[in-house]
């Protein structure tokens, strides 16, 4: 569809002034949140990450790139998450140290949200130690650790071995995610590894079990 074409184009090409009104347009044309997602910013994205992969597009394009994407994620909000929803549980978010890539996290927050969770989000670029104090303060039933980086999955052990020597290991399960992650990584420190947002949710009930 042409709405969600131009919210696609829109993120490729960085106007962020403009997607909020196309986002407008897509619903008044009877798009679902759910598409303009999945078919307008995310599928944007992808594109982004496969013009960045080929030299097409450099970082501060791809940080235009990453703001437009934002600025619509929060836009359609509310409108993914359904009105009279009881807590389930908590989970602390970070993206580990060394790592600044927070879109996909950011989505799993949202997803999470939406699926009646309470969400504490440190941010990126957060240490082993502050991960330790979130879970001191705020004390969550999961722990959730994005990496983008291939360099920073090694951040998530690091993570897990300080919650282990500050005793806090075993009061929460922690959940794993980001495009170099995956179970096998996980399993080097008794991590749960879930693809994206959506089995992220599910993840997150069965651990919750
Ligand atoms: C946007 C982007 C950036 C932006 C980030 C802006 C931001 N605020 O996030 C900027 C420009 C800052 C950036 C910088 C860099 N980037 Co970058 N970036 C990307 C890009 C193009 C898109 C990532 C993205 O947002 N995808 C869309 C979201 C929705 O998907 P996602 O993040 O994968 O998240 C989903 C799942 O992974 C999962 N998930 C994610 N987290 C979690 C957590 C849990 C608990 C669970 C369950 C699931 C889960 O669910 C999400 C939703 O479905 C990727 C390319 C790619 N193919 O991924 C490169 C990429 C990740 N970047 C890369 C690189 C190399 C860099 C830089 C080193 C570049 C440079 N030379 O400076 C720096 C590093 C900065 C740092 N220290 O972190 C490489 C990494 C290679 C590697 N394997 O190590 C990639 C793969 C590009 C490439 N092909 O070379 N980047």
């Amino acid at each position: 569809m042409k709405a969600l074409q131009d919210i696609y184009q829109c993120v490729v090409d960085g106007e962020m002034d403009e997607v909020e009104g196309l986002i407008d347009e897509a619903l008044s044309a009877g798009c679902t949140a759910k598409e303009i997602l999945d078919d307008g910013l995310l599928a944007g994205m992808a594109e982004v990450g496969e013009q960045f992969k080929v030299g097409d597009m450099f970082v501060p394009e791809v940080l235009v790139a990453a703001k437009t994407m934002d600025i619509g994620m929060t836009k359609i909000k509310p409108m993914l998450q359904s009105g009279d929803i009881k807590e389930v549980g908590t989970v602390l978010f970070a993206t580990v140290k060394g790592d600044l890539h927070d879109i996909g996290k950011k989505l799993v927050c949202m997803m999470l949200e939406g699926a009646g969770y309470k969400i504490i989000d440190l941010g990126v670029d957060v240490s082993p130690e502050a991960v330790c104090e979130g879970v001191k303060e705020y004390k969550p039933d999961l722990v959730g650790l994005s990496a983008m980086l291939t360099t920073t999955t090694l951040s998530m052990k690091e993570t897990a071995d300080a919650l282990k020597q500050a005793g806090l290991y075993d009061s929460v399960r922690i959940m794993v995610g980001g495009a170099p992650v995956n179970q096998k990584i996980a399993d080097e420190f008794g991590g749960h590894y879930s693809t994206n947002a959506s089995t992220a949710v599910e993840l997150a009930n069965e651990l919750m079990k």
